[in-house]
């Protein structure tokens, strides 16, 4: 087989980890760091996790602690969700944390995500097979999917399937909802004592899955990365030719991480975040004319170019629209086998149009007949919608087009306005990972091992001061229910981990507020340039714009 040059490099690189998992662990230990969580939360939240709450974060220091058992593991691993950048470290890191707690140790990969455990469709990874794939991006080792494990009867089936293969404990590498679901698989596994363990690993692009004690999810820093130089390679475009308005949708689903990092990274003339557009309650319409403002005012000055960033979760984040998805979705849970049954789009929405009220039934005719197409889509196994195949950039495209348009009758612009459009996700979640990602990576999966040899369950991987070296970072475990709240999912309430949007009132966001009016008018655009892998630390190894600035704060 041939492989890239780039590639053959990459095998060499030794990711760097925390001071304390380099060496040898035998003076390493788990230390208890504060109160026990969960104790005071809402007894509705509580009410699901009797067996699992009330644990302390737990630390890895040298030389003190609790000392992992040193015994041969047996451990699976599962990968959950769309891909990010750094999954195949996490599975090495985990192999080399599991022999370094005992060389006989033994790691498993299910197939295909959670549902190669219900299929028992499992692999042995061997160090042979791993070293194909350390530093490199994608999630093709053992693939990953979709599949909820969520159900009392699944968790039999896993435990089942654990069992018969001698397993000692589950990693689920996944986002908010694989964690909430192994969460409660852990809960599960303690109620029925099965002694089998469960640890989570922060995965997803989209940068939500973070708290006080997760400092970052991986995989955002290098899908950002590859965004932000695509990107920066239109604006430059644009700059020269001088005729085109790019409309530049990003992945990120319900939450704006990446199109604010790229915004910080390239300094678009627009950049829409859809926490802001929620938290404001704007219309499309007002989303619309601020675009339309800037054209106009660019326009003047002879610019009839520009470069626009579109969350693509915007689209939920309109008030309006997220009344009708949220109508939409309930209708299609307490409907869906009488759903599948209208063969047709026109028959599927003339019965949606029937069953929304008034107004909604007015908003969703007013809509694109595609947009409408789109809104109306399977939902993913979590109940969402699936924004990254709705074209919000276009659907701003015709309306911005239509409104200069009428102004260009009224004799109020002047300018001309050319279009083009793009949707950046798939060209990020599997790129070689940075070595930001490929560092934190290696050191998730080993703090994974080691939290396993430790004893713990119900716990994610975590590690604290991302934004140093990672030679003075410090790993441990997070319980999984600290992150827990209430949300209505398909119409009823569940205990789920809160999705982590961007904040107006935080540093990235108030960073990117204060520039915007200057960036909006002046040709001011910056030029990441390619992901860097070799070469000095300030520019190969520094973590995103978003987490050194969440730092600063
Ligand atoms: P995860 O939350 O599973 O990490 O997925 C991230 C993501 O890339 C989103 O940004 C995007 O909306 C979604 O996956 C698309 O997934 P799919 O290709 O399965 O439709």
């Amino acid at each position: 087989m041939s492989i890239s040059p780039l590639q053959q490099a990459r095998y060499q690189y030794k990711p760097k980890v925390p001071a304390a998992l380099a060496e040898s662990i035998d003076e390493l230990g788990a230390v208890q760091s504060g109160e026990p969580i969960g104790t005071d939360f809402p007894a509705e939240i509580r009410e699901h996790f009797p067996h699992t709450l009330g644990r302390s974060i737990l630390r890895f220091r040298i030389g003190e602690g609790r000392s992992p058992k040193r015994n041969p593991f047996r451990v699976a691993v599962i990968l959950s969700g769309g891909q990010a950048p750094g999954g195949h470290n996490v599975i090495a890191g985990l192999f080399d944390g599991l022999k370094k707690v005992h060389p006989e140790s033994q790691l498993f990969g299910f197939q295909n995500g959670p549902g190669g455990i219900l299929d028992d469709d499992c692999i042995e990874l061997t160090g042979e097979l791993i070293d194909r794939y350390r530093n490199t991006g994608g999630f093709d080792i053992i693939g990953s999917g979709r599949t909820k494990l969520e159900s009392e009867d699944q968790f039999k089936r896993t435990t089942d399937v654990f069992r018969k293969r001698n397993l000692d404990a589950l990693v689920v590498v996944g986002g908010d909802d694989s964690n909430t679901n192994a969460a409660l698989l852990a809960e599960y596994m303690e109620r029925e004592k099965t002694g089998i363990q469960v640890i989570g690993v922060p995965k997803t692009i989209d940068g939500d899955l973070k708290s006080e004690h997760v400092e970052a999810s991986f995989g955002f820093d290098t899908a950002s990365k590859s965004y932000a130089e695509l990107i920066g390679n239109i604006a430059r475009d644009a700059a020269s030719a001088r005729k085109y308005w790019h409309f530049i949708k990003l992945m990120g689903r319900s939450a704006s991480h990446i199109a604010l990092e790229c915004a910080l990274q390239t300094q678009p003339n627009i950049c829409i975040i859809s926490e802001e557009v929620a938290e404001k309650g704007q219309q499309l319409e007002e989303v619309v004319y601020q675009i339309v403002t800037t054209i106009v005012r660019r326009s003047k000055r002879g610019d009839n170019f520009g470069v626009v960033l579109v969350p693509e979760g915007l689209i939920e984040a309109i008030p309006e629209i997220n009344a009708l998805i949220s109508e939409i979705n309930v209708l299609l849970a307490e409907n869906e086998h009488y759903f599948t049954t209208l063969k047709t789009f026109e028959d599927q929405a003339e019965w949606v149009n029937k069953k929304l009220n008034r107004d909604l039934s007015y908003l969703f005719s007013t809509l694109p007949n595609e947009i409408q197409r789109q809104l109306l889509m399977d939902r993913d196994p979590h109940g969402n919608v699936q924004v990254s195949r709705i074209d919000t950039e276009r659907l701003l495209v015709d309306m911005v087009e239509t409104r200069l348009n009428e102004m260009k009758s009224r004799g109020d612009f002047q300018g001309k306005f050319s279009h083009q459009d793009h949707f950046f996700g798939y060209e990020g979640r599997a790129a070689f990972p940075s070595n930001f990602d490929a560092d934190y990576c290696q050191t998730l999966g080993m703090t994974a091992g080691l939290l396993i040899a430790c004893g713990a369950n119900g716990y994610i991987s975590a590690v604290r001061g991302l934004a140093r070296p990672s030679s003075q970072w410090e790993s441990g475990g997070i319980p999984l229910v600290g992150m827990m709240t209430m949300e209505k999912r398909k119409g009823k309430m569940k205990p789920v981990i809160e999705k982590a949007l961007v904040k107006t009132s935080g540093k990235p966001f108030t960073t990117f507020e204060a520039q915007r009016e200057h960036w909006a008018v002046e040709t001011a655009y910056r030029y990441p340039g390619a992901i860097q892998y070799f070469g000095p630390a300030e520019i190969a190894d520094q973590p995103s714009l978003t987490l050194q600035l969440e730092h600063q704060s």
